[in-house]
């Protein structure tokens, strides 16, 4: 018997749970380049989508040179296995994350100049400001994500973790490197910005205060209770998605079949004029507070304490992993 090309693509999940990919409940991101010269019509388009998509809004050039110099970095630590090209993250045994300095690893990683010239990138700050209607910072706090075969995300909104400031925010997640859905791509519940439930709970809470964990990891369960199908889409360099913090969103499973990580990047952008949140933003920002740094992956905890993402290290950076993972 022959394959047919649907034999061949791979099942989709989330948290471990399968997809259902019939045409009501899943479909694609729809691109919005044409309305890039448009400040009217792009901003008319992220209230009623409450996302935007942008093909090639990068010079591929620029993202792929943040990759190369980010995944420099995992190699160090064995979390790329360089017997193959750096470029292509192959998953390695990560046998120097025990004994590195998270700390200064983490900080190495978000502050790299290729890296910067991504999330800052004059398309990116462009963007923002028609969106957001004067001159705006990205959030000090930047979160570069390198996520192994097998992890995912659990799904949320950006709010309750953004908002102590305000929420006239937008999160851009930019792919750094090709990243097909099966490879980890990040997906959006349709019209959850609207949800009246969300906004009467869930939006009103502030993650650290109310220790907030994933709202839920079904995603079945979260689409029939916040929105209409789940929307993602196979991205590559030089790709931009931008919402807003009332999106509900989280990511597909890696399910890479040759050992390959996702890199992606989430940025977050405000009006300068309006008051930043003090977890991401100011010259010693604290995050979560504690000792932790941003390392995400290597376990599920459904975010509890914010381990999904954040992970205690001793006063030398080094690794505190909780043993119940
Ligand atoms: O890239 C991911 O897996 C999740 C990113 C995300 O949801 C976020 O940072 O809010």
């Amino acid at each position: 018997m022959t394959a047919t090309s649907s034999d061949r693509t791979p099942s989709l999940t989330a948290n471990g749970f399968a997809i259902d990919r019939s045409s009501d409940a899943f479909a694609e991101l729809v691109p919005a380049d044409e309305l890039l010269d448009d400040p009217d019509e792009l901003r008319a388009a992220m209230a009623d989508r409450g996302y935007l998509l942008f093909r090639r809004l990068l010079d591929p050039d620029v993202v792929l040179a943040a990759r190369r110099e980010i995944l420099l970095k995992y190699a160090i630590l064995g979390e790329v296995d360089d017997r193959h090209p750096v470029d292509e993250a192959i998953a390695g045994d990560g046998s120097g994350v025990a004994t590195a300095n998270l700390r200064a690893f983490s900080e190495s990683v978000r502050t790299g100049q290729h890296y910067l010239a991504v999330t800052d990138a004059p398309a990116v700050i462009r963007l923002q400001e028609t969106l957001l209607g004067g001159p705006v910072k990205t959030f000090d706090m930047r979160w570069p994500r390198f996520v192994r075969p097998g992890e995912g995300c659990g799904f949320h909104c950006d709010g309750p973790y953004m908002n102590r400031g305000t929420d006239r925010i937008f999160s851009c997640w930019i792919p750094l490197g090709r990243v097909r859905r099966e490879e980890g791509a990040l997906m959006l519940l349709e019209n959850s910005h609207r949800s009246e439930r969300l906004h009467q709970g869930y939006l009103t809470a502030d993650a650290d205060r109310d220790g907030l964990e994933w709202l839920d990891d079904d995603p079945a369960a979260v689409r029939a209770a916040y929105g209409t199908r789940w929307l993602s889409t196979d991205f590559e360099p030089g790709d931009v998605l931008c919402f807003g913090m009332h999106m509900l969103h989280g990511a597909l499973d890696n399910r890479s079949l040759n050992g390959r990580c996702r890199l992606s990047s989430d940025s977050r952008y405000q009006r300068m004029d309006d008051p930043a949140d003090p977890r991401w933003n100011g010259d010693e920002f604290d995050g979560h507070g504690g000792r932790r740094v941003f390392y995400p992956g290597l376990g599920r905890w459904n975010n509890e304490d914010f381990q999904d993402e954040w992970k205690h290290v001793d006063e030398r950076g080094r690794l505190v992993i909780a043993n119940d993972s």
